[in-house]
């Protein structure tokens, strides 16, 4: 599955509140590749290999999970990533459905 996703980092590795200057949103191409969701500056071109950034910016979801983020309202279409480390992400989608696609798919992994 690949789209656009905006990202907010709410939580780092520690399940700590990520600092300010730290929790803007930023527009990414996401692809979910096996257990791995690479997000991307610019949109996917297969004979581009990924950056230093790209790799930083991958997060694993393996026992990770997705569900709709019913406690933020500040924009819709949004959904909340819990990973294994104790990192919280939120990814606002495009659409109603295509937040429920992530979400579906994140936990299928
Ligand atoms: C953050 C940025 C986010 C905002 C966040 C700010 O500032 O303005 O858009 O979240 O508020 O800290 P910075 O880019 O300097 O990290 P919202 O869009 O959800 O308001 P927060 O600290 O209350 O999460």
């Amino acid at each position: 599955k690949a789209g656009f996703l905006a990202r907010k980092i709410h939580a780092d590795m520690d399940g700590k509140k990520t600092p300010r200057g730290k929790r803007g949103w930023k527009t990414f191409y996401a692809i979910l590749k096996g257990t791995v969701l690479y997000l991307q500056k610019d949109e996917y071109k297969p004979e581009k290999a990924l950056s230093e950034d790209d790799l930083k910016n991958a997060v694993s979801v393996h026992h990770a999970l997705a569900s709709k983020a019913t406690d933020y309202e500040k924009r819709p279409n949004v959904l909340k990533l819990k990973t294994a480390d104790w990192r919280v992400f939120l990814f606002q989608a495009q659409s109603t459905e295509e937040m429920e696609s992530w979400i579906n798919k994140i936990n299928c992994v």
